[in-house]
């Protein structure tokens, strides 16, 4: 068995993530970043820290930080998201941020390790360790296709600027760019190239959606990867009162793997309508959105957003880990 690092905590960790309506600024400040370990936080010394790259590549080895730090330093902007409990998949989260990382393209890395033409999947190693949910883990391990790899795939070592904190990673990290938090694995020690998905329950037993078809279960599972369309309302805020016939802005934020092709406000007295502005897509962060509304009736109004991605997969409203996020408002 390998040697395993000092956990503190030595348990499951997490920070409360901002409420849709504090997710003011277009990066997230490090400190409200959402932080979620199943384990606990490795504690972990960077001078003697590396990364072993093995199966099926034709040069198997380990990098030291050292070593990585040879290899071009890139930012990428993008947005961040735990994709909620992984027993209750189905659940509607919005555990949202938005992230500058910064580290070593994994494409470059694995470049020099040629991976054989068999390799299908990458599966990551964490250094964390312990029980989840009564199961034994030696490593949170998780797996990407390999194809994702040319999408901008960090090595990361850093986040907005500052070197990754020991609840984010430290002293490097997975980043995979448009995939749920999940699958970006934090004090990463190894990468082994496979030509099948790793066995590890956090990529067979959690984090495995149902596929439906017509509301029912069809008994098959599809991995929690690329980020599906979502969107939140930022302004006006829960139990905001408003102006009757007077114009208020709505507006959020809304990303997708694919990047958000169109945002529509929903809600109102009932049959609202409007097709909001949305930035365009820049890599994968997110992107602002916004809408004029002039409330025509007074009481209590139900506003939503909904995003559609490039792909034309569009939110739901309920029954899903991206439904749409409501928010009350009091027309006076
Ligand atoms: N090694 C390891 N990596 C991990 C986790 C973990 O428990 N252990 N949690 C994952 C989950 S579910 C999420 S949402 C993200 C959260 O990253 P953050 O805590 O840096 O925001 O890390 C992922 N990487
Ligand atoms: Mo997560």
């Amino acid at each position: 068995m390998m040697d395993r690092v000092h956990l503190d905590p030595a348990s499951g960790f997490g920070r409360i993530p901002l409420e849709p309506y504090q997710m003011t600024s277009r990066l997230t400040d490090a400190g409200d970043v959402i932080v979620l370990c199943h384990l606990g936080v490795p504690q972990v010394d960077a001078e003697s820290w590396s990364i072993t790259i093995d199966g099926l590549v034709e040069h198997p080895r380990a990098f030291s930080l050292a070593e990585l730090r040879t290899f071009p330093y890139v930012e990428i902007e993008a947005f961040h998201q735990c994709a909620g409990n992984p027993m209750e998949p189905s659940r509607p989260t919005q555990r949202v941020s938005n992230v500058m990382w910064g580290g070593y393209r994994l494409a470059d890395v694995v470049a020099s390790v040629q991976p054989r033409p068999e390799a299908k999947y990458v599966w990551s190693f964490g250094a964390d360790w312990g029980t989840f949910d009564g199961v034994a883990i030696d490593a949170y391990a998780k797996d990407l296709p390999l194809a994702r790899i040319a999408d901008d795939v960090l090595i990361a070592e850093s986040m907005n600027g500052a070197l990754l904190t020991p609840e984010h990673g430290f002293p490097l990290r997975l980043v995979v760019p448009g995939f749920y938090g999940t699958n970006s694995v934090k004090w990463l020690t190894r990468m082994t190239f496979a030509a099948e998905r790793s066995d590890g329950p956090f990529t067979t037993r959690w984090y495995n959606d149902p596929i439906m078809q017509n509301g029912q279960p069809t008994g098959r599972t599809q991995p929690v990867w690329a980020v599906a369309p979502q969107s939140v309302i930022v302004d006006p805020w829960p139990r905001a009162q408003v102006q009757l016939g007077m114009p208020v802005e709505i507006w959020g934020w809304a990303w997708a793997d694919a990047g958000v092709g169109s945002v529509v406000i929903e809600g109102g007295a009932g049959d609202l309508r409007i097709a909001a502005t949305v930035e365009p897509r820049r890599g994968r962060s997110w992107q602002r959105f916004s809408a004029m509304w002039r409330p025509e009736t007074t009481g209590r109004q139900r506003l939503g957003a909904r995003a559609v991605d490039t792909n034309g997969a569009v939110q739901p409203d309920d029954g899903a880990r991206n439904a749409i996020h409501w928010v009350e408002v009091v027309v006076k």
